[in-house]
């Protein structure tokens, strides 16, 4: 939904800048021979050649477009070349690419507050650099412009496009008796022709841009005139560029909401929107969307510029169109495997060069049954901790089908393994990793950790631990930079729980020795040995402290844990509030332990043996209130705790660890539905003074929640 933001006063500079037929270019970069011919990126796939995703603009001018595939842009244009996207796993790799826009976002980033919008486009907030531009050297102060400034499109200008269009934008840029905002956006023009000079020289791409007094204005002026320009909207050309421009156009007006102004109001272009009073728009639309309608109409747009060059997800997907359709869970299986490889890789990699971790693991999938009523019912969505490690995210991840697919088939019994039919296809899938943040600094409690630690410890984690503690403390921002390969949705980031703790709880500390053998990749090793050690650190400012403290002497050498001094202050009180917040906002009756009660004697639990780490991490997460309430949580399956044995005190302890934390959420109406025989030491338990530290060997609950065979 469109949010409606005014404008600050001060006149503001913001540019947009976006590659040039970005694939294209990027494979003209690598096979230079390329350079100059018709040209264009195609997804690979048998089926009539694939689909082109970026058209060169050489071909461009053959008439082919992107909508084409591969053999239709070959009848157009005989001799282009068509060029694969490079593929891995099965599946597109878009790295190369990935890896190119930030090449660009680099050189963008260094005269103002950066956005990486997309993997191709910026915005760009250039105040403060056309203001310091103005007071030392201003335009008409220059002997000579730069000949790229100079091919600037000035919307508005008099005889822009001709023969002398050159002289005319050197005296638009240079006037000195304009207002100060106009003499403001000419030194944005400046900056960005620089900027875009500079991309090419260091990276060889070329890029287009639009400069204006806000976002939307920008980018709407960025892809007026393409390739390699720039086009300048000053405040008298904004009303001009909007009158005709066509309504479907305008970002977030290409969905519903730009039909409804069609059909139903006969608004085809902005400028038609000019004839609605604000009153009127908010009667129609709501007073949010009605306000921002009535200021689109008039160029207004407060967005704000976000410092943020890196993604707020990752994710990975693919589609499986018409026959291809995944009809077996093993199939699925297969892709999802590949899936979280590659998003593992990607995490991982996030992990060594930003230092940040994600937090929460998203399955989305498109599905339909063959013989149902509901055929267009959706597959849910399901969410847990995101644990590192690919094996881990690919158990994690099938969890999540599984328990989507009950849901979608709304049915109890449902065969989810093995390559029986079930009468559902699957078209689509996905996993993503949001609630991303950088690891915290302010304590160096991971450094003291690893400090001696050398059998864990190689050169290269070496270097990540110190990355650790240098890291920021707090997130580098709060929008998404949508991944094109990704089908999911953005989630949102909040800053408010700018906290490791929640995350770190979906790691399982049992594992982090096997971990190390069993991982391939040296970060996600680290990492889940650094965040059970921070783990250990912080928990002791929200809970008791033993607890958490005391599984230190099990998958690790023995050691003083203390909350370190160095732990930021503040970033406890915020920790604290959090947890309060969350207490407060928490719907009991949802609490995933209350599901895990409740499925406990359900007909509805899986006969499936499901992993029990991702209950535990997702019951952990729960119970500690981290993604829960938002958090489409994987139903708890029974056989989670099942497979315990009482020989196995440890990992009895470690889960009880979880539940500490919030034992005193359960709902006692939940309690009242057990068996006599363990509703009084759950009670101890709920009890917080009276609350064991250890489950003891001969726990009653223990041989609850044993399978019958051990009971
Ligand atoms: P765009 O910026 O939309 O297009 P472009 O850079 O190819 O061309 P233009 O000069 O017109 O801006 O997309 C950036 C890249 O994203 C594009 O090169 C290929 C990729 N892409 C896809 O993979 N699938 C898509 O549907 C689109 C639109 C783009």
């Amino acid at each position: 939904m469109p949010v409606a933001r005014p404008e600050s006063a001060d006149a503001r500079i913001i540019a947009h800048v976006d590659m040039d037929c970005f694939y294209v270019q990027v494979e003209q970069r690598r096979q230079p021979e390329l350079r100059g011919l018709p040209t264009a990126v195609v997804q690979y796939n048998e089926w009539k050649g694939g689909a082109l995703i970026a058209v060169g603009y050489e071909a461009r001018n053959f008439g082919v477009n992107r909508h084409m595939r591969g053999h239709e842009a070959k009848e157009t244009c005989p001799q282009i070349n068509l060029v694969q996207v490079p593929v891995a796993r099965g599946k597109a790799d878009l790295s190369t690419y990935r890896n190119a826009g930030s090449e660009v976002v680099s050189i963008l980033s260094r005269k103002g507050r950066c956005e990486r919008a997309s993997i191709d486009e910026v915005y760009l907030d250039l105040t403060d650099a056309a203001k310091a531009m103005l007071a030392e050297t201003p335009p008409e102060s220059l002997e000579a412009v730069d000949e790229e400034a100079l091919k600037s499109h000035i919307l508005g200008l008099k005889n822009e496009n001709g023969s002398d269009s050159k002289a005319n934008v050197r005296e638009w840029l240079c006037k000195s008796d304009t207002d100060h905002r106009e003499k403001l956006l000419a030194c944005g023009a400046l900056i960005v022709s620089e900027l875009r000079m500079q991309v090419l020289k260091e990276t060889e791409f070329t890029c287009s841009a639009g400069v204006a007094h806000n976002k939307m204005l920008a980018k709407l002026a960025s892809a007026l005139n393409k390739p390699a320009q720039q086009t300048v909207v000053p405040f008298s050309s904004v009303k001009g560029l909007l009158e005709s421009l066509p309504v479907k156009k305008m970002k977030q007006l290409g969905g519903k909401l730009g039909t409804s102004l069609q059909n139903e109001l006969g608004v085809n272009t902005v400028g038609d929107l000019l004839n609605f009073s604000e009153d009127k728009l908010q009667e129609l639309y709501g007073v949010n969307t009605g306000t921002w309608l009535w200021n689109i109409a008039r160029g207004i747009n407060g967005e704000e510029v976000q410092a943020r060059l890196l993604p707020k997800s990752h994710g990975s997907g693919k589609s499986f169109p018409g026959p291809r359709a995944l009809k077996t869970a093993d199939s699925v299986k297969h892709w999802l495997n590949q899936l979280c490889e590659e998003l593992n890789e990607r995490l991982c990699s996030d992990l060594e060069q930003n230092k940040r971790i994600a937090r929460t693991l998203t399955l989305h999938a498109s599905a339909f049954k063959s013989s149902s009523s509901d055929s267009f019912k959706k597959f849910p969505s399901k969410s847990c901790p995101l644990r590192y490690g690919a094996v881990k995210m690919q158990e994690d991840a099938f969890n999540l089908f599984q328990a989507g697919l009950r849901e979608y088939l709304g049915s109890c019994i449902v065969r989810t393994e093995g390559t029986h039919y079930n009468g559902w296809r699957i078209t689509a899938i996905s996993i993503s990793a949001s609630k991303i943040m950088p690891i915290l600094s302010g304590t160096c409690s991971i450094m003291k950790y690893f400090h001696g630690q050398d059998k864990y410890v190689s050169s290269s984690k070496k270097d990540e631990i110190n990355f650790i503690q240098d890291a920021p403390l707090s997130p580098s921002g709060s929008e998404n930079y949508s991944e094109l390969n990704s089908i999911e949705p953005q989630i949102e980031f909040s800053a408010e729980e700018a906290t490791i703790r929640d995350s770190v709880s979906g790691f399982n500390q049992q594992e982090v020795k096997t971990n190390t053998r069993k991982e391939q990749n040296s970060s996600c090793a680290i990492l889940n040995e650094a965040t059970d050690s921070f783990t250990r650190e912080t928990s002791p400012s929200l809970s008791s402290g033993t607890a958490s403290c005391s599984v230190l002497n099990r998958s690790m050498p023995p050691r003083e844990v203390h909350l370190d001094d160095s732990l930021d202050k503040s970033m406890i009180v915020n920790l604290k509030q959090q947890e309060q917040k969350r207490n407060a906002s928490k719907d009991k009756g949802k609490s995933s332990i209350l599901n895990f009660f409740k499925s406990r004697n359900t007909p509805c639990s899986p006969c499936t043996q499901e992993h029990d780490e991702t209950i535990q991490n997702a019951k952990a997460s729960s119970s500690l209130g981290g993604c829960g309430a938002e958090l489409n949580q994987v139903e708890l399956p029974k056989e989670s705790f099942f497979e315990e044995s009482t020989t196995n005190i440890e990992q009895n302890q470690q889960r009880r660890e979880a539940w500490n934390y919030r034992i005193e959420d359960i709902d006692p109406s939940v309690i009242d539905e057990l068996p006599p025989e363990i509703q009084n030491e759950i009670r101890a338990w709920v009890r917080p003074n009276k609350r064991p530290n250890l489950v003891k060997p001969g726990s009653i609950i223990t041989h609850y929640f044993l399978p019958s065979k051990n009971r």
